[in-house]
């Protein structure tokens, strides 16, 4: 399609759609026209991918996940479409801007942060290699929470992401299967003795799918996002006579749980939960026998992956389906179950991993529940022999009147891999030993990866541009090339080219921050940034404790030739957790306190942004210089924001933690500030039980200034928040170890600091990072995933990706 035939497309879709004239068009008019003419455009590949798929009878995957968090689609779908350009050109001629009618798009929020965003790089990843793959989830009405501050304090406000529409989805009425609950189960023997269950006074609810296309890029190839949306079944409607009983079919689908990385035994959690395994297995199941194979080929032709523990009952439905529905065996049905599924493990924090009670289980999913007993009482029966009792019985799914999700989630499964190196060491080491020395083979590392379509070529076309004219256009299917790019550490001109992309990203982020914040910030300034959910975990609070040093130290020395520094900070704090919602008042009243004090010479400013999102990511990673990633080592699993940012040119400076781990060896010493303990420095404290942060306190002068700043009336609005804050560090005993980590914190800043003086010298690390950002592109993650996991082969019309360096 060339720029002529666009235009003309597009005139008369708007005609079609509106009855008036394009020009007199609304932005929200302008954008659904786009999205309705591209969907027209991929449609036929959409359904050829399927029937073909069908037709090869290829071996598919299914991506299990409780969140996808894809952000807005129309530049990503152009982009993939490789009609970017003609698209632009020809909206500029009709006198209309992309940029402008991309913000008609609403950015679904399906996803609390990094697992759910992880979800939607690995379904562009997996569609753009060519391979046969799709995501299966939860069409949630509303997504996480609007974030709104309100006198400094976290507001939530709902997200009807759906108000007007959805472009991209399709309702497939015809593909609904019902999931029942409730109710309860007998086991009748039928003529051949065997015995069948029969259900008796279920609740009987429609699973409609919604189906969202995958388009990958420049290959042809376009999978399938399946969200599911609870209805009252067709003819069932007698049943549900009032509006509460109308409300609890509603409600299954209606909300995201807005925790991330923390665990309540919610009932309605539980329903969410089997709703889409269940509803994901069902169809699965009806398409598998379509292939018309025996079941004994089931495992070659499909593999099902869950994102964490959240949809581990595929594995007790697909063992129910098998058997109660289908007539296999229990030993056939196992075997098959173990081969088809495999599980990522993204977080060792205790408070994050899944238990439910054996009472809610047995209630709400009878038969479900006798399926998990069955396993568990087999594999106590089969590993004592092997292992004894005693680490039998600490890999028990039933344990303390409590379904052990994890355990049900690797007994049942073929894989379990963690989301970097250090995070998979500490399984097997550590959290997860005893199935370790169990089931050896089944641990594997798959260090997370994001897409640089997003995160570089939509989000930073002035660094794409850039790229193409000094390597050419290459890494774009094969990231690793991104490495020639060191060739031209030392070129002046481009050294200097990459300071004037930088630029150009932070003036646009200076802008947004101008006209939506009021606040005035210098682009030649360090732009400082930390985007992440806020959790004690990953220390933004530390963040908050070099800001006040600084401040302290510039208020003492105003004539301090420091270079400018803005501290960027976006973050969502779950509605229930009070400690973070603390950590947000105080950075908010702190960047109040700062950004108004005109003593400084605006040598600081903080912004902290709110609604943080997929949207504002784009925005403001291509602008940073410096990417925080502070948690306490070991806490955090992988982390994908550090990627992001390394990508974009950011120096990480860092703990050595999750996957900065990594970033740190492929990017070298030189080019990255590390701090703070290491894990191994971590666990010795732990056990030694030496730790006193009080005497930290009591005889470091800079943290005994900067915490008593927190009690003393320095800031104002924070009497009770700033005494709590400053008893969780010094009367409890600061559970995350800042103060153990804080001057070596400070140190990091300073050498930065000077760094950044010279600017060709910061340049040079800029490019570093770009230059080493290939391995973490999720092509090559899926890639690993595909070859080592789901053992499936990349379609023939995309064998283009280069094997890693
Ligand atoms: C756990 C329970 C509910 C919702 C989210 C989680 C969760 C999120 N567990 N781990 N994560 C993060 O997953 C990312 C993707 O693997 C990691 O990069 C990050 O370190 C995890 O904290």
């Amino acid at each position: 399609m060339d720029v002529n035939q666009f235009k003309e497309r597009y005139v008369k879709k708007f005609e079609e759609m509106y009855a008036f004239d394009y020009k007199e068009g609304s932005i929200r008019e302008q954008f659904l026209t786009l999205g309705y003419l591209i969907k027209n455009m991929y449609a036929p590949e959409w359904r050829q991918t399927s029937d073909t798929y069908l037709e090869n009878k290829s071996k598919q995957v299914f991506y299990f996940s409780m969140e996808f968090l894809p952000g807005t689609m129309l530049k990503s779908n152009l982009l993939n479409l490789g009609l970017l350009d003609t698209v632009s050109d020809g909206l500029k001629e009709l006198g209309l801007n992309l940029d402008e009618v991309a913000t008609g798009e609403m950015d679904p929020a399906l996803g609390n942060g990094g697992l759910g965003r992880l979800a939607a790089c690995f379904m562009d990843s997996i569609a753009s290699n060519g391979l046969a793959g799709h995501g299966n989830g939860i069409r949630y009405q509303y997504g996480l929470f609007k974030q709104k501050f309100i006198d400094g304090n976290q507001i939530e406000l709902p997200e009807n992401w759906l108000r007007n529409g959805n472009v991209w989805e399709v309702r497939r009425e015809n593909k609904a299967v019902t999931v029942r609950f409730g109710g309860h189960v007998t086991l009748d023997e039928d003529e051949n003795g065997v015995k069948r269950p029969e259900y008796h006074n279920t609740m009987n609810i429609l699973a409609v799918p919604y189906d969202t296309a995958q388009v990958g890029y420049d290959n042809g190839v376009v999978n399938n996002l399946r969200l599911w949306s609870a209805e009252i079944p067709y003819g069932e409607e007698y049943l549900y006579p009032t509006d509460e009983a109308r409300d609890q079919v509603k409600q299954i689908t209606e909300y995201l749980y807005p925790d991330d990385s923390n665990y309540e035994g919610r009932m309605l959690r539980l329903k969410q939960e089997y709703f889409f395994s269940s509803a994901g297995v069902q169809s699965i199941i009806r398409y598998y026998k379509k292939m018309d194979l025996d079941w004994s080929f089931f495992p070659d032709k499909i593999a099902m992956h869950i994102n964490d523990t959240h949809p581990t009952l595929v594995i007790p439905e697909l063992m129910r389906i098998l058997m109660d529905e289908e007539g296999l065996s229990w030993e056939q049905a196992w075997e098959i179950t173990k081969k088809t599924v495999s599980y990522t493990n993204h977080t060792i924090l205790q408070e994050a991993l899944e238990r439910w009670p054996v009472d809610m289980i047995a209630q709400l999913l009878p038969r479900i529940y006798q399926i998990i007993v069955e396993i568990n009482r087999r594999h106590i029966e089969k590993k004592i022999p092997l292992y004894g009792e005693d680490l039998t019985y600490r890999t028990a799914i039933i344990d303390h009147g409590q379904i052990q999700m994890a355990n049900l989630a690797i007994i049942g499964s073929h894989s379990i891999n963690g989301v970097a190196k250090l995070h998979t060491d500490i399984l097997m080491n550590q959290t997860l030993h005893d199935f370790y020395l169990m089931y050896p083979n089944k641990f594997n590392n798959k260090t997370n990866g994001v897409t640089m379509r997003r995160w570089v070529q939509i989000s930073n076309p002035g660094l794409t541009a850039l790229l193409d004219d000094v390597i050419g256009t290459k890494w774009k299917k094969a990231p690793n090339e991104l490495v020639v790019l060191k060739a031209f550490a030392n070129d002046k001109d481009v050294l200097k080219r990459l300071d004037e992309v930088k630029l150009n990203n932070k003036k646009k982020f200076a802008k947004y921050v101008q006209e939506e914040m009021g606040i005035t910030i210098d682009p030649t300034a360090i732009f400082d940034v930390q985007i992440k959910r806020l959790h004690a975990y990953k220390r933004q609070l530390l963040n908050v404790l070099h800001i006040l040093d600084r401040y302290s130290f510039i208020k003492e020395n105003p004539n301090t030739d420091i270079p400018k520094r803005v501290f960027i900070f976006g973050a969502k704090a779950a509605p229930s957790y009070h400690y973070a919602k603390q950590i947000i008042k105080l950075i908010n009243e702190v960047a109040n306190m700062i950004n108004n004090d005109d003593s400084i010479n605006d040598l600081i400013k903080v912004v902290f942004v709110e609604n943080y999102g997929v949207s504002l990511a784009e925005l403001i990673i291509p602008a940073a210089d410096i990417s925080e990633q502070i948690s306490l080592a070991g806490k955090e699993a992988s982390g994908t924001s550090n990627m992001k940012l390394m990508a974009n040119g950011a120096l990480t400076l860092a703990t050595m933690d999750g996957a900065t781990v990594e970033i740190h060896d492929y990017v070298g010493k030189d080019y990255i500030y590390i701090f703070g303990m290491t894990n191994d420095e971590v666990q010795t404290l732990n056990e030694n039980r030496t730790y006193h942060s009080r005497h930290l306190y009591e005889t470091n002068p800079r943290i005994n200034k900067v915490l008593n700043m927190l009690v003393d009336g320095s800031i104002p609005n924070t009497e009770e928040i700033g005494q709590d804050i400053f008893d969780s560090l010094v009367k409890y005993n600061d559970e995350y170890y800042l103060l153990q980590d804080f001057d070596s914190y400070i140190e990091a800043h300073k050498r930065a600091d000077t760094d950044f003086k010279d600017r060709m010298k910061w340049n040079k690390k800029a490019l570093m990072n770009i230059a080493n950002a290939g391995p973490f592109s999720a092509d090559y993650t899926i890639h690993r995933y595909a070859d080592e996991i789901w053992k499936m082969k990349p379609g023939e019309e995309n064998i283009l990706l280069q094997p890693e360096a």
